[in-house]
């Protein structure tokens, strides 16, 4: 297994800043609406028409959502709060199996998925904390069984809200995994805590040797809510995340990096902390899963119920596809033969529902 880089170990710095505002002049980032494809319908009102929309139903009927990605070519989705992972066949789906122990409420439960070869890697909250485990898949597609979990990783700080759980292969074969901040926001500062950080694993759950902060699986921290990990063709890692009630964020992660929260909601302009290659404001955003392709970041939107198109190439700029059509959307992942497949969220308890939902969607070709 190879590491794409080397970082000298060093700690997280402990000196706690007092905090301070942002100012939203400062902060001010264009967003470039595309216009040719935004639908004129309204946004965050529920009033989404999808029987009218840009893009082609997969599924329907779906219960909170929360997660899709690909076990060879079946597509696999985490059921929130029934700890339910399912299998697509055709437009239907079934059960594979139920994860034990899941506790949902809020914004936890069964989250975040990741296949790496036959198994699966969960991220879910159970009594104790968030946890990831990892289960084999046996059986066809079709008749596929989960076998029992493998711990890879447990006690991780958990909350009502702010729970984090995206998980994903790095180019370099490690397990990231985003934790949010559990509700206390000073933690996300604590080197102590893995509250508030993006983590880097071995496949096993182990440290990498080669992690930024000794005997730490912490690899960025500074975080309120990340929910997006993606990596550019280049190996770049970015981060989408939510923020308070001012700035969401794209970021470019960094290992060792110190992204601000809470002493700084998005672009701050202070040397300590890495500034967001982007903001949007909750109302246009709140962003979860993210995904990479040919040289586009996507980017699923909760409250602003858009898909952010930003190129690798300028993070700095974004269009927008699917606005007001779906309501909320909680994820998008690329399938293997190359489609990109958007996951929306509008049963969750915080979205207003259409006939059929929740559903996958499938973007046009060329989107
Ligand atoms: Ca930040």
């Amino acid at each position: 297994m190879t590491v794409s880089r080397r970082v000298p170990p060093r700690r997280v710095p402990s000196r706690r800043v007092a905090p301070k505002t942002v100012s939203r002049a400062v902060a001010a980032v264009s967003v470039t609406a595309l216009a040719v494809l935004t639908a004129c319908s309204p946004v965050g009102s529920g009033s989404h028409e999808p029987d009218e929309g840009s893009a082609d139903p997969i599924t329907t009927g779906l219960d909170a959502p929360w997660s899709i990605t690909f076990l060879d070519d079946t597509p696999l989705i985490s059921a929130r709060d029934t700890g339910q992972i399912l299998e697509l066949t055709g437009d239907s789906t079934r059960v594979v199996g139920t994860v034990e122990g899941v506790e949902a409420g809020g914004e936890s439960g069964l989250l975040g998925l990741e296949v790496d070869g036959d198994e699966l890697y969960v991220y879910s909250t159970a009594h104790d904390g968030n946890r990831i485990q990892r289960f084999t898949v046996d059986g066809q597609p079709g008749s596929l069984s989960l076998g029992e979990p493998e711990t890879v990783i447990d006690g991780l700080p958990s909350a009502v809200y702010h729970s984090g759980g995206r998980i994903a292969f790095g180019p370099d074969g490690m397990l990231y995994a985003t934790v949010g901040d559990a509700g206390i926001p000073e933690d996300a500062q604590n080197p102590d805590s893995l509250a508030g950080k993006i983590l880097r694993l071995t496949p096993e759950g182990g440290i990498p040797e080669d992690n930024p902060f000794e005997d730490s699986p912490v690899y960025s921290y500074g975080h309120r809510n990340p929910q997006g990990i993606a990596w550019s063709e280049d190996g770049t890692m970015f981060a989408s995340e939510f923020g308070a009630d001012t700035w969401d964020e794209l970021n470019v992660i960094e290992p060792g990096a110190n992204y601000g929260w809470p002493d700084v909601e998005g672009i701050g302009g202070d040397d300590r902390f890495v500034d967001p290659v982007q903001q949007w404001t909750p109302d246009e955003s709140s962003p979860s899963g993210i995904e990479i392709a040919d040289g586009t970041i996507y980017i699923a939107n909760l409250r602003g119920e858009r898909l952010f198109t930003v190129p690798v190439a300028d993070p700095t700029t974004s269009e927008e596809l699917l606005s007001g059509e779906y309501g909320r959307l909680r994820d998008v992942a690329r399938t293997p033969d190359g489609q990109l497949w958007v996951l929306t969220n509008n049963t969750d308890g915080r979205g207003s529902p259409a006939d059929g939902d929740d559903r996958v969607l499938r973007l046009p070709d060329g989107a």
